[in-house]
């Protein structure tokens, strides 16, 4: 069992609320932040957390459908249990720092503020997606709103972080990079390296180990000699804290103290948020590794249903709750509608999303020469360079 949050959480909650509340849920398109604006008058920051946690599980409810009636192809792998990570990590960051997830990742642009008709557009295979239609849910990335991206190479993300935060060293940019894996990654030789370089180099990265205990159908712990994976900060040189993944107030201070740590020069920090998945590792996992009841705990501690028990406790909030609860799954409802009826991914924009033409540029290969004579510059052919 993870440990309980210290505090209550209060909400002021006044009866005109409500009603600019009504408004924000009975709104219009599914860009708008209705049900935003509304907690934005509660000034309440459990509501907001709410909100945002709410958004990322109707949002893959729907996406689970979706995939179930063939409207979603490929592989899919839902975070149910695991969005107060995204969400408190997100609350802290500056707009200049980049994220970079696994596979697992759409609570993460969702989180950066990605509208959802924008991800259901892009897991749909439809024009004005993300990414065109052509990501799809596991390689999708959203770099205007700083989700630099999937990526379904287990532990392939830490490293082009680590690139991005060394890039942070040449301009004035003061971002962060945000790695983000699973515990099984922890066990790949490119995190390894990434940590080392990052550790070695004092470089701005903070890497956020999503602890599920398992990685596909294996539990950590018959994985590793130590289950406390943050242990290993120390044999890098780095700070590693291991916090409640279920609690967003915990995950955000510990963001927030390692975003300006390493903004302030003082290198990495491995956050260990220990968390579990309440769904399967992919749509269609029959989950036979799990003892009889082992969820049990696990679905009373999720974030959601944690938060909804703590606000609920005053009676003026449950009538919020519900409220907003309305509000969300309008707006992902009203998403869903548009998404579906967005034109399929064209041909001729390809050119702008899986490849896009950059510009043509007249290549020199720089050469190394033996025999004393140094570094010498030598021009190649026009080439088109595409990325
Ligand atoms: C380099 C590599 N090895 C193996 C796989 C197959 N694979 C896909 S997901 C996964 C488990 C990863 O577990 P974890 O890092 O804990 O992330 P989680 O799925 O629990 O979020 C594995 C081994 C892969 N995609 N890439
Ligand atoms: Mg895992």
């Amino acid at each position: 069992m993870l440990p309980r949050p210290a505090g209550q959480l209060h909400a002021r909650v006044v009866p005109s609320d409500l009603n600019v509340m009504k408004r924000a849920g009975a709104m219009g398109s599914s860009r708008n932040r209705g049900p935003e604006s509304a907690v934005g008058n509660l000034s309440s920051d459990a509501l907001q957390d709410f909100v945002s946690i709410l958004r990322i599980r109707l949002t893959e409810e729907a996406i689970l459908q979706l995939k179930l009636s063939g409207v979603v192809a490929g592989s899919v792998h839902l975070s149910n249990g695991q969005e107060a990570i995204p969400v408190g990590v997100v609350k802290v960051r500056e707009p200049q720092d980049v994220i970079f997830g696994t596979y697992r990742g759409h609570g993460w642009a969702l989180a950066c503020g990605l509208p959802v008709v924008d991800l259901l557009r892009e897991l749909c295979g439809r024009s004005g997606g993300t990414n065109g239609g052509r990501g799809g849910s596991a390689y999708l990335s959203a770099p205007d709103y700083g989700f630099y991206g999937e990526n379904s190479i287990v532990g392939a993300g830490a490293p082009i972080a680590v690139g991005a935060a060394l890039a942070a060293r040449f301009d004035d940019s003061r971002r962060v990079a945000i790695a983000v894996f699973g515990d099984g990654a922890m066990n790949q030789g490119s995190v390894h390296e990434a940590m080392n370089m990052a550790a070695a180099f004092d470089l701005p990265v903070v890497f956020v180990c999503e602890n599920n205990r398992y990685a596909e159908l294996t539990r950590n712990e018959s994985m590793v000699k130590d289950p406390v994976l943050s242990n290993r900060a120390a044999a890098y040189g780095m700070l590693g804290v291991r916090v409640d993944g279920n609690d967003v107030t915990e995950i955000r201070d510990a963001a927030a103290d390692a975003l300006s740590r390493a903004r302030a020069g003082r290198g990495p920090t491995m956050i260990e948020a220990m968390t579990q998945r309440i769904v399967g590792h992919y749509v269609g996992d029959a989950e036979t590794y799990r003892d009889p009841g082992e969820l049990d705990d696990a679905r009373r501690d999720e974030p959601l249903a944690r938060l909804r028990r703590e606000l609920g406790s005053s009676g003026r909030t449950m009538e919020t709750i519900t409220e907003l609860e309305k509000a969300v799954q309008d707006e992902v409802d009203q998403a869903i509608a548009e998404a579906t009826s967005s034109p399929p991914a064209d041909a001729i924009s390809v050119l702008s999303t899986a490849i896009r033409k950059l510009h043509h540029v007249s290549l020199a290969a720089t050469l190394s020469v033996e025999g004393g004579r140094g570094v010498e510059t030598k021009p190649l052919s026009d080439r088109a360079v595409f990325a």
